[in-house]
């Protein structure tokens, strides 16, 4: 078979800044070995996020062009509406600047004392959103999911035994919703099947629990069920992702994602009466419901991103590239989650680094020892992300600890992709000599962003 090459030509380039390794380490040190507190410019390869970071089309920036920038009624509003509406078939769409303020609308009116928003795995943005709100997020994902070299085809699916018991244990009437997220990014990027989305659905119906998606990567979830799920193999990506959404009652999505925008989201909805409150929440913290947070340009942007995204050679290569990188770390040894996910793969640190324990987050360590060998920018998904303190202050460690390498939609080309191999590798090779982290600052939520830590 022919090589799965880059399904576009380069029209518009953007230097890389190359450092050296001394450099590197004066820089880790500054930025209190924490990724985020890196300059973009500092950094060779930037695997930190998949989110914005796209290389938008030439039909794009043509669109941006178009972006009609008035305050009430924009054209460009109703040409992401209308897409969305088609895309979802949900008849409600409000838009929002990123994934996070459309679920801080969303669970501002749902959410609540008491409450539980249950999930197959939240992501850190929608946990805190919900836990902010007075709630409880609660993940409950399928077995296999949780053992990250062990492959399955649809690690993303909902435990849907535990979540009958969990709302049989807690009351229908304490869940407001159930919230799936595809694919399932805390997870490593696995995908969820339609199977398990109508098991789900149909539980949800038997206790009258809306159903809710977060579809900041719906094309690549769709384009897993194509390929994994047998009925689905001669559908198109759009009857996919249509029937996915038709089991819904709404959705949020981060724009930033499969819609190849640098910024922008949505609440897509079925029901008047929550819209109509979310829209005047909306008005408070984003602005007016044409654009909600956006410029015109954007929405025109989200618009064709969202078309674009679907085609099926563009998700062929895409999700070959996590393939690619998979294949060249498994083959030397490098312990990675298994199988390849959709928009990034993901060490699993607890195996790769076994002499460092969860309290000395060994996540971090590895994003740390990946900048100073090569300038390659990763995040940690592990338990500096989702740790939390039991009441004597010692750490409860998360699920997995997980070191995320996204890669940027339609940004890097397989030789960026050979380089990080060689750089994960070289690291494996010297793994005994890396070090431990210990926190020295954190802030009371999402701590990662802004921590501090130092070498044990
Ligand atoms: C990411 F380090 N994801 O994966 P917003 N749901 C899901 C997401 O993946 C997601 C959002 C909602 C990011 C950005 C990011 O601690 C971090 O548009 C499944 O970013 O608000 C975002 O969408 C929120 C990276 C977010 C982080 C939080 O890289």
């Amino acid at each position: 078979m022919p090589t799965i090459i880059e399904p576009f030509k380069i029209k518009s380039v953007e230097p890389i800044t190359f450092t050296t390794r001394e450099e590197r380490k004066a820089i880790l040190s500054k930025a209190f070995f924490n990724a985020f507190l890196i300059k973009a410019e500092d950094v060779i390869i930037d695997l930190l996020t998949d989110s914005g970071t796209s290389a938008m089309s030439s039909a794009q920036w043509a669109g941006m062009m178009l972006g009609d920038e008035s305050y009430a009624g924009s054209r460009s509003f109703f040409h992401f509406e209308n897409t969305v509406k088609e895309i979802t078939g949900m008849p409600i769409v409000i838009p929002t600047h990123q994934g996070r303020a459309a679920e801080k609308i969303l669970f501002t009116i749902l959410g609540g004392e008491g409450k539980y928003i249950v999930s197959n795995t939240l992501f850190d943005t929608t946990r805190a959103n919900i836990e902010v709100s007075g709630a409880t997020g609660v993940d409950l994902l399928c077995p296999e999911g949780k053992i990250p070299t062990v492959p399955a085809a649809f690690k993303g699916n909902m435990d849907v035994e535990a979540l009958e018991k969990f709302i049989l244990e807690k009351g229908a009437e304490n869940i407001p919703v159930c919230m799936i997220t595809v694919t399932n990014n805390s997870g490593g990027g696995q995908p969820v099947s339609m199977q398990n989305i109508r098991d789900v659905k149909a539980i949800c119906i038997r206790h009258g629990i809306p159903m809710y998606i977060d579809a900041c990567r719906f094309a690549e979830n769709s384009y897993f069920i194509k390929m994994r799920e047998k009925e689905f193999e001669n559908k198109t990506i759009q009857e996919i992702a249509f029937e996915m959404f038709s089991y819904a009652d709404g959705c949020t999505m981060s724009a930033k994602k499969d819609a190849f925008a640098n910024i922008g989201g949505f609440i897509a909805l079925r029901d008047e009466s929550l819209a109509l409150q979310c829209r005047n929440l909306l008005i408070i913290i984003e602005g007016f419901p044409t654009y909600g947070g956006l410029a015109g340009r954007d929405m025109e942007a989200v618009a064709i991103g969202l078309r674009e995204v679907m085609e099926e050679q563009y998700l062929h290569y895409r999700i070959r590239t996590m393939e690619y990188l998979t294949e060249k770390l498994v083959s030397a040894g490098v312990p990675v989650m298994l199988p390849a996910g959709g928009h990034a793969v993901y060490i699993d640190a607890k195996a790769f680094l076994e002499h460092i324990p969860s309290e000395e987050y060994p996540g971090q360590a590895l994003v740390a020892a990946l900048y100073l060998e090569g300038g390659v920018r990763a995040v940690e998904i592990g338990s500096l992300m989702f740790g939390k303190y039991d009441e004597q202050g010692r750490l409860i460690p998360a699920m997995m600890e997980l070191v995320r390498m996204a890669i940027p939609r339609r940004v890097y080309t397989q030789s960026h992709i050979d380089y990080v191999a060689e750089i994960i590798i070289e690291v494996y090779r010297n793994r005994r000599n890396i070090k431990g982290l210990s926190i020295t600052y954190e802030a009371p939520t999402l701590r990662h962003f802004t921590a501090r830590l130092r070498e044990v």
